[in-house]
C-alpha cells in the first residue's frame, strides 16, 4: 500500500468514529493532505453535522467546496472531537504538528474539543518527538530575537521559505512563507524533545512566538494509525 492509499485507510476510519457521533452536532477539522482525505470521506454525510470548524483556509475551502456549512471559531463553545494529522507523535499521544503551517489555528480548535482524534500512517510515529524540524510561528518583526532564543537551548533554525511557483522553478525561493494569521514560520532542528509539556511552554513563553509546534497540552486523545495490515487505535 503507498502513503496515499494509507492516508484514505486511516480517513475512513476516522469518518466512522465520526459518524458514531449523535447528529446535529459540531466537527472540528484540522488541516493537511490526511485531513483532506477525511473531508472526501465524510462529504456524503454532511448532514450529519450541524456544521464545521476549520483550521485553515485550505480546509474552509474545501469544506465549502463540499457544501458543508464552517462556522467561526468564536461563535462554538466547545466540540465534541476535532480530527487531524501530526508531524510526528509520541507513545503518550504528544505531537510535532505545523508542517503545513497552520499550527495556530490547528492549537486554538483543539483547545476546545473535549478529543482530539488524529489520524496519520504508521511513518509518523516516533519515541521521542524531535526528528520533524519543530515549526514555530512568530511574528515577523520578532525573527531574530527568537532565532537567538532557540539557539541557545540548542537548536538550529531556518526561516520557512514559500515554494517556488512554476514560473520560477530556476529560482532559489528568497520570500518567507506567511501563514493564514501573517506570521512567518522557523523550523528548529536538532532537538530531542524528551520533556514536551515543559518545552512547549518554554518556548510559549518567548516574546514574539504565536505558536509552538509542540502539541502536549493539546495531545492527541485519540490516535488511528494506519499501516499496511489496516487501522490500529494506539491510544
Ligand atoms: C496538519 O497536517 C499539521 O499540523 C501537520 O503538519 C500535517 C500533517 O500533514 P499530512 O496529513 O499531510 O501528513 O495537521
Amino acid at each position: 500500500m503507498n502513503q496515499d492509499q494509507l492516508k484514505q485507510l486511516v480517513a475512513q476510519a476516522a469518518r466512522d468514529e465520526v459518524l458514531q457521533l449523535p447528529a446535529g452536532q459540531v466537527l472540528g477539522v484540522g488541516t493537511g493532505s490526511t485531513v483532506n482525505c477525511f473531508i472526501d470521506a465524510i462529504a456524503p454525510h454532511k448532514s450529519h453535522f450541524a456544521g464545521t470548524v476549520s483550521s485553515s483556509n485550505a480546509s474552509t475551502e474545501r469544506l465549502l467546496k463540499h457544501g458543508f456549512t464552517v462556522l467561526d471559531p468564536n461563535d462554538v463553545v466547545q466540540l465534541p472531537v476535532y480530527v487531524d494529522g501530526a508531524d510526528e507523535i509520541d507513545p503518550q499521544g504528544n505531537m510535532i504538528k505545523g508542517g503545513g503551517g497552520a499550527l495556530t489555528r490547528e492549537k486554538i480548535i483543539a483547545s476546545i474539543a473535549n478529543q482530539f482524534l488524529c489520524i496519520c500512517d504508521a511513518s509518523k510515529q516516533v519515541p521521542i518527538l524531535g526528528h520533524f524540524p519543530l515549526p514555530v510561528e512568530v511574528m515577523p518583526m520578532a525573527c531574530a530575537i527568537v532565532t537567538r532564543e532557540m539557539e541557545k537551548i540548542g537548536g538550529k533554525v531556518t526561516l520557512r521559505l514559500q515554494k517556488n511557483t512554476r514560473e520560477d522553478l530556476n529560482q532559489t525561493p528568497s520570500q518567507p512563507f506567511i501563514t493564514d494569521n501573517g506570521g512567518w514560520i522557523l523550523e528548529v532542528s536538532g532537538l530531542s524533545i524528551t520533556n514536551p509539556p515543559a518545552l512547549e511552554v518554554q518556548i510559549n513563553q518567548i516574546a514574539g512566538v504565536l505558536t509552538v509546534g509542540i502539541f502536549a497540552k493539546e495531545k492527541a486523545d485519540v490516535l488511528l494509525v494506519s499501516n499496511s495490515t489496516g487501522v490500529e487505535r494506539i491510544i
